[in-house]
């Protein structure tokens, strides 16, 4: 009888696949047919059990795939970033967004360690300058879990990634997601050893049908790495609000630019556009911030 389900573990030796009627976990192996196509966390697949092992047969169509880790179908991407400890990097983050955007998976933004801040008005200014383009953002603690079930409830019954720089609380907020007292420590050995191998994936579920991974951090993460340079300007949301002179108008130097318009009017955040002017390697003498 063919059964479907969801690769939760994948290493370059093994794999796993989460059964959807029972949630229960076989060792998984692909049926000799399919040996050429790549296998990954987060891929749905059908198949048989045959001797406790789940036989592959089948594995559908990938709607997105990301490279570190590997996961397929990710349906959000939760970035996790802090004020403080480690100090809030804007430029990481739009990196970050561009990529994710690029990729076509939500991206999600998680203030974490909130607790550290006496004065909170500059998380208000960088929460404000993220809603307002449309980003689904948070401010948390996980030290003291607050907000974890309004994040919990956002990205129910989807797969989910957790990413961001290192030391941010990653492995904190998913050990808090999963509401079991993982030692952070445990989970970050398990995730280096992984990095050293070859990069194995788990995907942890919890509230009944609902993945996520966490990852270890990037101390640094480039848009232009992904894509061409003239195309970074697709992946800032709020350019694509302004029509310039030219269509494919890098708003660097050109006359007859909207995108810089607006931030000289203060409609597009004038941190933002940095961002966008570093990654495009270009200076501005007009840039008011
Ligand atoms: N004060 C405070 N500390 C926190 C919070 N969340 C995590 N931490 C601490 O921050 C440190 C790093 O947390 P991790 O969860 O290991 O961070 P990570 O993002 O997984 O780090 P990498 O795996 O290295 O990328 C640990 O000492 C945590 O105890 C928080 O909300 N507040
Ligand atoms: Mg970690
Ligand atoms: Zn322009």
């Amino acid at each position: 009888m063919s059964v479907k389900g969801l690769v939760t573990y994948r290493s370059a030796a093994a794999s796993r696949v989460t059964i959807f009627d029972s949630f229960k976990i076989y060792p998984s192996i692909i049926r000799k047919k399919l040996k050429k196509l790549k296998l990954y966390a987060g891929d749905f697949v059908e198949g048989e059990i045959v001797d406790d092992k789940f036989v592959i047969e089948k594995i559908y169509e990938r709607k997105n795939l990301l490279t570190r880790p590997p996961v397929a179908n990710v349906d959000n991407v939760l970035i996790v970033v802090a004020i403080k400890n480690p100090d809030f990097d804007n430029y990481l983050l739009d990196n970050f967004l561009a990529v994710y955007e690029y990729k076509q998976i939500e991206p999600v933004i998680i203030f974490n360690k909130i607790d550290l801040l006496s004065d909170k008005s500059e998380l208000k200014k960088w929460m404000e300058i993220y809603k307002k383009i449309g980003y689904e953002t948070h401010a948390l603690s996980a030290k003291e879990n607050s907000a974890i079930e309004k994040i919990k409830d956002y990205i129910k019954g989807q797969i989910s990634i957790l990413a961001g720089p290192s030391g941010v609380g990653k492995s904190t907020i998913l050990s808090k997601i999963l509401d079991i007292p993982i030692k952070t420590k445990d989970i970050s050995n398990k995730l280096k050893r992984g990095r050293h191998t070859t990069t194995a994936v788990t995907l942890y579920r919890f509230n009944e049908n609902s993945f996520i991974a966490d990852t270890p951090g990037f101390s640094k993460v480039e848009a232009t790495y992904f894509m061409e340079k003239k195309d970074v300007r697709l992946y800032f949301r709020e350019f694509l609000n302004y029509s310039c002179k030219f269509p494919d108008c890098t708003h660097t130097s050109e006359p007859g630019c909207k995108v810089k318009e607006a931030v000289l009017k203060g409609e597009i955040s004038c941190e933002r556009f940095k961002s966008y002017l570093k990654i495009m390697n270009y200076f501005w003498e007009e840039l008011p911030c």
